[in-house]
Formats: C-alpha cells, structure tokens, sequence
C-alpha cells in the first residue's frame, strides 16, 4: 500500500495492513518493494517480514509503482497552471510502458473556457473533465477506474487528492493550498500510497506532485508515442520520419490542416530537441 522510512505497509486483502521491513537481500539484488507489488510476507515475532516479490506486470518510475491499469494524468484548469511539457512526457511514458492514459482536467469550476481547450489539446486520450469542489464528472471518472488499479500522476495542487476524498468521502486526505508567494503547489502528500475504493471496486494510488522529468528515451522512439503521429504518420516519405524538417511528412501536414493539436506538435519538437542539445 505504501512505503515509509524503510518500512513497507502490506494489505492482507482481509482488511488488516502489516507493517512489513523487506529482506536483505532485495537490497543486494537491488530491489525495492514498490507501491502496487504483490508480495509474500512472514509475520515474525514483533514484525512482518517481505520475502517474496512476486513478478511485475508493468512498472513506471514516476510515479514509482507497479501493476497499474490505467494512468489518471490530472491536469489543472485553474491554478496552478498546467505545465503541458511534463503532462505529455507522462503520457510519452505511459504509452511506453503499455498502461492506457485518461487525461483528467480538474478545476473545471475555475475556468471552464481552459478545461475545454485542454480537453480539445488531448482529444487523442479518453479525457474527463472533473471538479472535485462541485463534484462535477466524478461519476464519469468511477466509469473509467471500475474494477481496476489505477494510478494518479500530475503537478502538486492540481487536486489528485482532492479526487480521492471525491471518490471515497470518508477517506478524507490531506489537501493542500496554493502557497501565496508562488501560486505553486505545496506538497501535502509525502509518498505513493494505495487506496481501496468500494464504491467501484477500484485501487487508485495518489501520488505526490512532481514537476522535473527526464525523458529516457531515445529521440526516435518517442514520435512512436504519440496516438496521433502513429495514425497520421504511416504515410510520411522517410520510414525513420521524426516530423521534424524531414519532406513530405503527412503529420505536419495534418497540424497544417488541425488535424493535430499544433500546441501538442510544437511541444513534441521542445520534447526532442532537448534531448538532442543532450
Ligand atoms: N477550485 C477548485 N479547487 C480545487 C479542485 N480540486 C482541488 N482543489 C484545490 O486545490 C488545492 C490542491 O489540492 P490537492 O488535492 O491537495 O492537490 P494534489 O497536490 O494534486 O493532491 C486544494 O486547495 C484544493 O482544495 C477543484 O476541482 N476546483
Ligand atoms: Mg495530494
Ligand atoms: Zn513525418
């Protein structure tokens, strides 16, 4: 469910959560229980023991968990101000490592003008629009984790949180404002931690807010990531096409038409070309 200071709280599955300590030899193998494992434990005399980690389906590095079904990727119409490089290097991930994204675009309460031009920028995903203050779209966003382990990602304060008391009111988590000085979030959640939802049989894991992410893919697998490249880009003349200053490339031909986002293309070339100053 979650890790802390070394130790590591496991459900049983029978509503009693074991404060577990890891073997040695994980760290030896270099291992590390992660938050979405299933895992064999011993209780010993005094503590819980982690001996087995049984294997992954799927794991992504940030947020750090593992066995994930779907990825809710939170993006604030409101304050803070959505940062879109890092939304879409989530989501380059997320189709990386195979696990279906759903663009949640919170705060709609705030500005619904803006939650509709984001909603417009990632029509290619399943997108939500929620408001965890009117409760609007939460109906829409229990349709979408239904029976499944989902994992919530996005900027500190856009309101994951805020999402999972929605979903659950009586978990009641921690929620945090902006900071006046900066209007940027404050962290309030300190660590990736698994909550059971009942009321749609769902295990969503909130997460803590980030905003650095280096990309560790090399240039010419990230074009393969975006859904509306691979459809528009089959016709390109180079096979090897990156959509960049090649010729008789049919994905600028199709933001040339707004066929696709220009906002998502010019981003995609940032995306890349930083990694080529690399
Ligand atoms: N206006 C508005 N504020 C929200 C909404 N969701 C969350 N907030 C506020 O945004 C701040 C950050 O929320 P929190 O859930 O802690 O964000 P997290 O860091 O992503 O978990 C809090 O002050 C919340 O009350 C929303 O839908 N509308
Ligand atoms: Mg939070
Ligand atoms: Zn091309």
């Amino acid at each position: 469910m979650k890790g802390i200071g070394g130790f590591y709280y496991v459900s049983d599955g029978n509503g009693t959560v074991h404060e577990c300590k890891a073997r040695g030899r994980f760290r030896k193998e270099k291992m590390k229980p992660m938050v979405g494992d299933f895992v064999e434990f011993e209780d010993l005399t005094g503590y819980s023991s982690i001996e087995e980690i049984l294997p992954r389906r799927n794991a992504v590095k940030r947020p750090a968990v593992a066995n994930i079904d779907r990825i809710l990727l939170v993006l604030s119409a409101g304050k803070p101000a959505a940062d879109l490089v890092l939304a879409d290097k989530l989501l380059i991930q997320a189709e990386q490592n195979n696990i279906e994204p759903v663009v949640v675009i919170n705060k709609t309460d705030a500005d619904s003008e803006r939650a509709r031009e984001l909603e417009e920028q990632y029509a290619c995903y399943d997108t939500v629009l929620t408001s965890a203050r009117n409760s609007e779209g939460i109906g829409g966003l229990k349709d979408r984790i239904r029976s499944m382990c989902v994992c919530l990602a996005g900027q500190s304060a856009v309101g994951k949180s805020s999402l999972v008391n929605r979903l659950d009111e009586s978990f009641g988590l921690e929620t945090g404002g902006l900071s006046k000085k900066t209007d940027r979030g404050r962290h309030t959640t300190r660590q990736a931690e698994l909550f059971y939802i009942r009321d749609c049989d769902a295990y969503i894991v909130d997460t803590p807010g980030f905003s650095m992410f280096e990309m560790e893919l090399e240039k010419k697998e990230i074009a393969g990531c975006y859904p509306e490249f691979r459809r528009f880009g089959k016709t390109c003349r180079f096979v090897s096409c990156m959509h960049d200053r090649e010729p008789d490339c049919t994905v600028k031909q199709a933001v040339e038409t707004g066929e696709i986002n220009r906002e998502r293309y010019e981003r995609y070339l940032r995306i890349i070309h930083s990694l080529e100053e690399k």
